[in-house]
């Protein structure tokens, strides 16, 4: 079978959207770093629009930090994939062709810095996770105890982390006199530029003080909302993919049609016309993302531990159990929704509407497991800043301790069959020990896991109201198990 690439890609079926601009005059603007799916599906598919109706040269080199899988996927077919939009109304099939290159970093670390510090480049954007900023997500300093940055720190002229590249990026234009560029950060984190900032600016402090006060002065981080469910592709995907184009397509993303990204408006060089093709470019994006946050990732990862611990293996899945939609809407009023003002003529009913159909759209297979890797790193954003607004004012907490039993019992490693859980996440063995030191003692277990201060901070142990009801929900969960203790508590 063929593979998608340039030479037939006029041959598609016609309903497949095509680039309508000359691909072969693109040049690059953009370098991202991890090119996962949600970045072709999200930031690229933006950029694609804004290529397709005013042109100029946006193209994207794309970069992995890790794995060589996204290159060897994409490279093969001029950097050409589809993304795919599902709902129950249909999918929308469109060839992207923003991404003009693919580097894996640790290949060749010097010609992604290279890449990055040519002039030619106006933005470096990022979709790294959340721990790919190492910091420390209690006080967002960077962790110097962090091997990589240790590394990073004695070789700058061969990083590892991204923290590393965009230094040793910014290094070769401060010694050139170029000028520094946009750092986009497009993580799931509070004030992601900010973070950004911190972590990249302390680490140019080490280098010299003249060098971070330079950054600061002339390269920009504006902060980002970015929202689009992209769940990994799967071997069924391509197959399909395949059947309905006549050629594979190893790099094709699939995901839902709605899709948002709220951006500050602060770029050090210039930008595609992004705010004309649906980006929201406004001064302050913090209220959009608090929203997001706490609203749907909040939701996801509470959906993500209780679901997969009942035995579901998708988020729709989860939504078809009427006990769980009761959890969610209730989720959604009481705690995080209290903690949230909706910006003027934002309607937020509306909004929680729409999640809740979000997650119910069965033609995405987005997996519980997915969602619950690296829980160490999300439940301070997503559950525990809430739960501290709520226990200030004395408010409901009741979900969001039952969100924080069922990580406990997800991070011990084995679910209610006995059989192993594959945790994922940087401090699992750290986790696993916690419970494994408590076994059959869901109190000493809440208590090893909330003393974990690079997770809980050093003052949510010594909330008794918080602590009395997440032991109350763990040791419910394992009398008589996570789906009917939900059943109970929602149907
Ligand atoms: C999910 C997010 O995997 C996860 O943790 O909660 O990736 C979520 O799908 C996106 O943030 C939606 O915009």
């Amino acid at each position: 079978m063929n593979r998608l690439n340039k030479n037939v890609i006029a041959d598609l079926p016609k309903d497949i959207i095509l680039p309508s601009y000359d691909r072969s005059a693109l040049k690059p603007g953009i370098v991202h770093l991890g090119i996962g799916a949600f970045h072709r599906a999200h930031q690229a598919f933006y950029t694609e629009a804004a290529l397709n109706k005013f042109g100029g040269n946006w193209g994207i080199i794309g970069s992995s930090l890790r794995s060589a899988s996204v290159r060897d996927q994409l490279v093969p077919q001029d950097c050409l994939y589809t993304l795919v939009e599902r709902s129950g109304e249909g999918e929308k099939l469109q060839i992207i062709g923003a991404v003009l290159d693919t580097l894996v970093g640790p290949e060749n670390p010097a010609a992604l810095v290279a890449q990055m510090a040519a002039s030619n480049i106006k933005i470096v954007s990022l979709t790294i996770t959340e721990k790919g900023y190492c910091h420390d997500p209690a006080t967002g300093n960077l962790n110097l105890a962090h091997p990589d940055i240790i590394h990073d720190l004695e070789h700058l002229d061969a990083p590892a982390s991204a923290i590393g590249f965009l230094v040793a990026a910014l290094k070769h234009r401060f010694d050139n006199n170029q000028k520094a560029f946009t750092l986009l950060s497009c993580d799931n984190l509070p004030n992601n530029g900010e973070v950004l900032e911190k972590v990249v600016t302390q680490f140019a402090q080490k280098i010299s003080p003249e060098f971070s006060a330079w950054i600061k002065a002339n390269a920009t981080f504006p902060c980002t909302m970015i929202d689009r469910i992209v769940p990994a592709t799967t071997e069924d995907d391509r197959r399909d993919i395949e059947a309905r184009m006549g050629v594979r397509d190893e790099g094709m993303v699939v995901c839902e049609p709605f899709t948002q990204w709220v951006v500050e408006d602060k770029f050090a060089d210039g930008r595609p016309e992004w705010d004309k093709v649906g980006v929201l470019l406004v001064e302050d994006v913090r209220v959009f993302e608090k929203i997001k946050l706490r609203l749907l990732n909040g939701a996801h990862s509470t959906m993500a531990y209780t679901g997969y611990l009942s035995g579901f293996q998708y988020i729709s899945e989860v939504m078809e159990q009427p006990a769980f939609v009761n959890l969610v809407k209730t989720y959604m009023a009481r705690e995080a929704g209290e903690t949230v003002v909706a910006p003027a003529g934002f309607d937020i009913d509306a909004y929680k509407q729409q999640l809740r159909e979000r997650f119910s759209n069965k033609a995405l297979k987005h997996r519980t497991w997915q969602i619950a890797m690296d829980g160490s790193q999300k439940l301070p954003q997503r559950l525990l800043e809430t739960l501290r607004e709520q226990l200030a004012g004395n408010g409901h907490i009741d979900i969001l301790c039952l969100g924080v039993a069922a990580w406990i019992r997800y991070v011990s490693g084995v679910d209610e069959k006995g059989a192993v859980i594959e945790v994922s996440d940087p401090l699992a063995k750290e986790l696993r020990a916690a419970c494994d030191a408590n076994q059959s003692n869901p109190a000493g277990m809440v208590k090893a896991v909330v003393g974990i201060q690079k997770v809980f901070g050093a003052d949510l142990i010594n909330e008794t109201r918080f602590v009395e009801t997440t032991t109350q929900w763990l040791e419910r969960f394992y009398a008589k198990g996570v789906l009917a203790s939900v059943q109970d508590a929602f149907n």
